[in-house]
């Protein structure tokens, strides 16, 4: 997969040269390229925002430079059509299944925002998809960009170690994980449970499910579909006290 990241701050995606997505960069599965939107300005000043017609508080970010660099990104990239996705507070969800979506795309390209906003005519002319992380107010649409880089990576063949980890995934199953435990076996006067040290694996899998089960109806009732559950859960969760959702 290629990905390309139009931003006014190229330093901040140095994170994308560590752990698992350099590894995945150096295989060639994912290719990422990050463009300075300053280069894509023909003013003296190198001016990437203006004031908001209308009047108002703060600045708005030009449509110019934005267009310019979508141009010269397809150019580089001939051939393929990219998804063109503007990180905004406005944007849809981002989730386990958007990630995936995305990860069968061959080539995403993220425009990252700043200030009080960006020009409609860059979400109207130029965006196919709006994308925001969450419920909470960032500084920039640099963040986001990288989270959606590492989440969508996850999905591509081979990116990840364990093809198994992604596929069992706490959000692949609507499950949140089960506790887990490495040696020493006794540590501070906590002791792992017996059950792990037992070496009855069908056992050990049974008590791991129930744990994840108990888990997410503590903490994450919301994530407990009826549909995804087998007769075998909801007595569980009935035995937890609780109904199931
Ligand atoms: C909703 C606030 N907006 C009203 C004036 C202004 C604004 C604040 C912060 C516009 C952009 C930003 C910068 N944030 C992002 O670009 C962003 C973001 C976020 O703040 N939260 C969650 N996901 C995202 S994706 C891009």
């Amino acid at each position: 997969m290629r990905v390309d990241i139009v931003t006014i701050f190229p330093e901040a995606f140095a994170p994308l040269d560590l752990s698992i997505l350099r590894r995945a960069r150096e295989r060639g599965l994912l290719e990422v390229v990050v463009w300075d939107l300053r280069e894509f300005t023909t003013d003296r000043h190198r001016q990437v925002d203006d004031s908001p017609f209308g009047g108002g508080a703060g600045m708005v970010m030009k449509p110019e430079p934005f267009f310019a660099a979508v141009e010269a990104i397809r150019a580089a990239a001939p051939g393929t059509s990219p998804r063109v996705i503007l990180t905004s507070p406005q944007g849809e969800r981002l989730t386990h299944a958007v990630a995936r979506r995305l990860a069968d795309e061959p080539h995403l390209l993220l425009l990252c925002g700043h200030y009080e906003g960006i020009d409609e005519r860059v979400r109207d002319g130029l965006s196919t998809d709006e994308i925001s992380i969450g419920d909470y107010v960032l500084t920039g649409g640099e963040l986001p960009a990288m989270v959606i880089v590492d989440a969508v990576a996850r999905f591509i063949p081979g990116v990840v170690g364990d093809a198994q980890s992604v596929a069992l995934d706490s959000f692949a199953e609507g499950l949140l994980d089960y506790p887990q435990y490495t040696r020493p076996a006794e540590f501070r006067g906590m002791r792992v449970p017996d059950v792990l040290l037992s070496g009855d694996h069908d056992v050990i899998r049974r008590w791991r499910h129930a744990q994840r089960l108990h888990r997410t109806l503590v903490r994450r009732p919301d994530l407990l579909r009826a549909e995804a559950l087998s007769a075998e859960d909801r007595r569980l969760l009935e035995e937890f006290g609780l109904d199931s959702a």
